[in-house]
Parts: C-alpha cells; structure tokens; sequence
C-alpha cells in the first residue's frame, strides 16, 4: 500500500497476530491487535483487546507504552474507536498520549463507534488506512457481516445420510453422523454465541444444545440457547436446565418469523447463530434468505424413508434449486475403528 512503510507493514502483520491471541474475544466486540512504533521503526509496546468491557487493543498499547507513546505510530488492525460505550474512546486516548500518526486496517462498521479517523485527522494525527484490510476483515468475518447487516450471521448445520434423510421414519436420529462430525459439529458450536432450533425440535429431539469438548478453545461462556416458535415447551425439556450446574441461558422467541427472531437477538448482541433444525425453521430461515453459510454432514448410508433435513422449500423444478458456492469439501475420518466415514460440506 502507497504511503506506509516496511515498519508499518510487519507491525499490522504482528498487530493481527496479537488480535487473534489465546484470549481474544470471540463475541459481541471484534478481535483488534495494536502495535506502538518509534520513529525509527522500532516496537514500543503491544496490545491486543480481550473482551466487552476489558481495555481496547490501542489503550492496552498506550498503558505498556507510558511516556513513549509520544511521537510513535500507532499500527491497529480497526479504526479507532470513537464513542464512549463499555470503555473511553480510544481516538481520544491516542491524541491525548501524543502519537504523531496512525496507521488502520480495517475501517469501523459499527456506527456507534465509528469516526475516529476524522477525530484524529482533526487533532492533527497522519492517518493511513487499508494496511492488510483484507486479512483484518476475514479475522472478524462474522462480527463484521453482523455488524454490517445489523442483524447475526447464520450458520445451518445439518447432518444427513446420503438420501438426505436426518431421522428415520420411526423418528430415531441418534446417531446419523458419526463420532468425529460430532466432535466437529461442537467445535464449530463453540464459535457461535447462539443456537438455535425450532419448539418442533425440542420436542422430538429434547436436544442439550450446549458446548461439550471443544478442544481448541476452553469455553468461558456456554452460547445463547434459543428456542423459536409459538408451541409450549415442556418445562423439563432439556434446553431450559442448567449444564453440568452452570447456568446456562436459555431463550423462548414465541415468533415463527426469521427476520423477527433475529431482530432480537441483534438487539441482544448476538453476533453468530448456528441453526440446527428442524426442517421447518431451517426452510424458514432459507426461504427468507437469511441463511448465510451452510455445513452439511453427509452419512455414508441410506434410510429410503424418514424425516428430510429440510422441509418444502417451494422449489418444484431443477434450474430453481437453491445452490450455494461450495467452499470447503471434507472426508472426515473416523476416530473410533470400525466406523465410516462422514463428508462435510462447507456452502
Ligand atoms: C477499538 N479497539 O480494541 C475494540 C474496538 O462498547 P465497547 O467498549 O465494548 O466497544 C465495542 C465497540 O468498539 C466495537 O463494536 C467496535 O466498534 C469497537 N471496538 N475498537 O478501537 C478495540 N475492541
Ligand atoms: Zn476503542
């Protein structure tokens, strides 16, 4: 990029690093990174974001920096904040501790907290913007597109056998994919800060819904447990009880409304919903276009008869079909012997 240099470069490189360290928050704010450097391209200090509430990446950096944050260059992977929301602005902290320029990725989406660019041009502070802008983006991908769309990114994950079927037809469902989509399915689960399935299903399935071994990540917080549609729900169902005695929280939305249910949980912060069914919410959700990513477990087996994984969509002829870019194609190999194995398709 024009106008920045091979210091500013390798510290946005290090600055993402850092966004995307062991405790960086998953959800609702996004992963930012910072990096002070002195005039002669040196590192002064370090910061990184760690959560609603916890000190931004700029300020974490200033706070290591003290007085040698005067004159330096700010490298950071958003756009300064500023807006006094959980924490001060951070445009506002960066004029007051005398950097002399600023260099940003990724420009702010979010309109409460965006304008610190001009705050800082209006102070007198060099700004450049766009340094590896891509890669900051795709590092906040979904808290992105949430915040760009005003409402959470959908992920609907399925698990069928090879006819599409996710029950067979005396309803049993346990297990269509094997032990290793499992595994996958709850670690993509705990990326998500939401789940969500129709009343439908927790009656049929009286599903858990929460994070069970998720290697890669130990879970602060289990995800948002949603229910959606108008039916009762049995109060011993098994998504209203606490896990393992942790509080779990769990949510009835008494609306069949896509756009509805997922206006509130924009209003609650809810940045990624994973959509496990059933068929009805799951057509709902396709129907109205709110399906943003789609993660298929296909088993190798058939059924010939049972519940589809999808209800009627309304397509009726074959140029119709509803047919998103394949992203990721995947053989998941077993990890118990003797089992087959699952393909996963990422849409
Ligand atoms: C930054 N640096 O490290 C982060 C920023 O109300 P708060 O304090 O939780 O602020 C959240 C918003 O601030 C978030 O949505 C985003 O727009 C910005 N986050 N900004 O300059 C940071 N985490
Ligand atoms: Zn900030």
């Amino acid at each position: 990029m024009a106008g920045t240099s091979s210091h500013e470069h390798d510290a946005m490189r290090r600055a993402l690093v850092l966004a995307a360290g062991p405790d960086a928050p998953l959800h609702p704010n996004p992963r930012v990174g910072c990096v002070l450097l002195a005039p002669d391209g040196r590192v002064v200090a370090e910061g990184a974001h760690r959560g609603a509430g916890t000190p931004h990446a700029e300020v974490d950096a200033l706070s290591r920096a003290g007085a040698e944050a005067r004159g330096a260059t700010a490298v950071v992977t958003l756009e300064p904040c500023n807006h006094t929301g959980r924490t001060g602005p951070c445009a506002e902290a960066l004029v007051a501790a005398g950097v002399r320029r600023v260099v940003l990725a990724q420009r702010d989406p979010n309109p409460l907290a965006a304008g610190g660019a001009a705050t800082l041009r209006a102070a007198g502070i060099e700004v450049a913007t766009g340094l590896l802008e891509a890669e900051a983006r795709e590092l906040n991908r979904v808290w992105t597109f949430a915040v760009e769309h005003g409402r959470p990114f959908v992920t609907w994950k399925l698990a069928t056998t090879i006819d599409g079927r996710s029950a067979a037809a005396d309803g049993t469902s346990r297990w269509v994919s094997g032990t290793a989509s499992r595994r996958d399915t709850h670690r993509l689960r705990a990326l998500a800060d939401t789940m969500l399935v129709g009343t439908g299903t927790v009656a049929v399935d009286d599903p858990l819904l929460t994070v069970r071994d998720a290697e890669d990540r130990p879970l602060a917080r289990q995800p948002l447990r949603v229910v959606m549609g108008e039916r009762d729900l049995d109060p011993a169902a098994r998504v209203l009880a606490p896990v393992d005695g942790i509080a779990s929280p769990s949510l009835h939305l008494r609306t069949r409304d896509p756009h509805e249910a997922l206006a509130e949980l924009a209003a609650r912060e809810r940045r990624h919903v994973f959509l496990e069914g059933g068929p009805t919410l799951a057509a709902a959700f396709v129907a109205a276009g709110l399906v943003d990513e789609v993660v298929a477990y296909v088993a190798p087996f058939l059924l010939g008869a049972g519940r589809s994984a999808v209800a009627d969509l309304g397509i009726t002829t074959i140029t119709d079909a509803w047919r998103p870019e394949v992203l990721d194609v995947a053989v998941l190999e077993p990890v118990v012997a003797g089992e087959q194995p699952d393909v996963r398709f990422t849409l």
